[in-house]
């Protein structure tokens, strides 16, 4: 389905190219063929931003915009995105007990997750400046395996278990909420030069995210591992990439990650 509904109205998407909340909304309109417009914001800069205007109560992205009608908060969109196109890829189950569940792990990956992997990029961030301490990056690392290993017991023994995705044989809101921040993970391991997903201890979670990594949706929408890389060094610049171009698997920099020590 197209932006147009025969009254010609657009699909515009404000974001931000390192956004995982974003990137949930840019995978679902894509899985959904929903063509949109995506509008980079400049969060150092919000004077003049659209976000003031469209989401004046967060000021945040992503917000998206359909038939000039404004909305904020990145689960609200999906599912808003669910229930506007019908048609195509439903993201939702239609069971109410499942959908409650979605709801609930959606709920845990913005309360207790994402915030996890954020104290660990923050952490490592400090100790790259001098500023921090291993002590603390450590205990970062151990909360987020706490929250890893949650979503790893779900996978091995909760409603989800056995199954490919969270929402069957084909990816779901839940995967999209979670999956959409995991990458960062990856781009922590790089920088800290230690495993932090290994297969053994979530052999679940692994093979779920190197599974979704692979769909087209994802690697379109995703930012290359450099350029995370990058952002995670504090080179916050607006990279070349554009969200709705392949990633390019090429390095822009010759800098070495620098290694952590965790374990200390
Ligand atoms: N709960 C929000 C979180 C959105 C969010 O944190 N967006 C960040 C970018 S990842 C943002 O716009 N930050 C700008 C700021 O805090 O000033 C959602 O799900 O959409």
């Amino acid at each position: 389905m197209g932006s147009c509904d025969g009254e010609g109205e657009v699909v515009k998407l404000l974001g931000s190219w390192g956004s995982s909340y974003t990137q949930r909304v840019q995978v679902a309109l894509k899985l959904k063929g929903v063509e949109f417009e995506y509008v980079e914001e400049d969060l150092s800069n919000k004077s003049s931003s659209l976000l003031l205007l469209y989401n004046p109560v967060y000021k945040k992205v992503p917000v998206l915009l359909h038939r000039q009608n404004p909305l904020a908060e990145s689960i609200v969109i999906l599912q808003y995105i669910d229930e506007t196109w019908t048609q195509t890829y439903p993201l939702m189950p239609l069971d109410p007990y499942e959908r409650a569940l979605v709801r609930f792990w959606s709920h845990f990956s913005d309360d207790k997750l994402g915030p996890s992997v954020g104290s660990v990029f923050q952490s490592m961030a400090s100790l790259a400046t001098g500023e921090g301490d291993q002590g603390v990056v450590g205990a970062a690392v151990e909360e987020m395996r706490k929250n890893l290993r949650i979503v790893e017991e779900e996978m091995e023994k909760g409603w989800f278990r056995g199954r490919r995705f969270f929402g069957g044989d084909s990816v779901g809101m839940l995967d999209l909420v979670i999956g959409c921040g995991s990458h960062w993970i990856w781009a922590l391991e790089e920088v800290a030069g230690l495993s932090l997903v290994d297969d053994t201890t979530f052999p679940r979670f692994h093979s779920w995210l190197r599974d979704l990594e692979q769909l087209p949706e994802f690697t379109q929408t995703i930012p290359p591992a450099d350029q995370l890389l990058n952002m995670l060094r504090g080179q916050t610049q607006n990279p070349s990439h554009s969200p709705s171009a392949s990633p390019s698997p090429s390095s822009t920099t010759d800098e070495q990650p620098r290694p952590v020590n965790l374990l200390n």
